[in-house]
């Protein structure tokens, strides 16, 4: 009866150890925040301008997004690991705008 106990803490602590070793591997992919400026075609009211700013911000990876009618330019703010300008770009024309260019 005994012998059982000990074999049953055995387990306990082994399983408890190998918890511990996942823990401390990274799960993701480390965070690269960038910020890109997207010139912006199609944009002629504020309606426009929400549209562009739900587009971008329903991707995943999207830390900010500042949208201007005056000079149509997302600035948008992303995780380059989680998102890309092609994912970015794809979401304003979904919309139905353009992306003239980026810098
Ligand atoms: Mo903005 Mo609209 O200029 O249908 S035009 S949203």
């Amino acid at each position: 009866m005994k012998k059982i106990l000990v074999l049953l803490m055995a387990v306990g602590l082994f399983a408890c150890s190998s918890g511990e070793k996942k823990t401390e591997q990274q799960a993701t992919a480390p965070a690269e925040i960038v910020e890109a400026s997207l010139s912006i075609g199609g944009m002629t009211c504020e309606h426009c301008v929400m549209s562009v700013t739900k587009g971008i911000n329903g991707l995943e990876g999207i830390e900010a997004v500042s949208v201007t009618l005056d000079d149509s330019t997302a600035v948008v703010k992303y995780d380059a690991a989680v998102v890309n300008m092609d994912d970015i770009k794809k979401a304003v024309e979904k919309r139905g705008y353009t992306v003239k260019s980026v810098e």
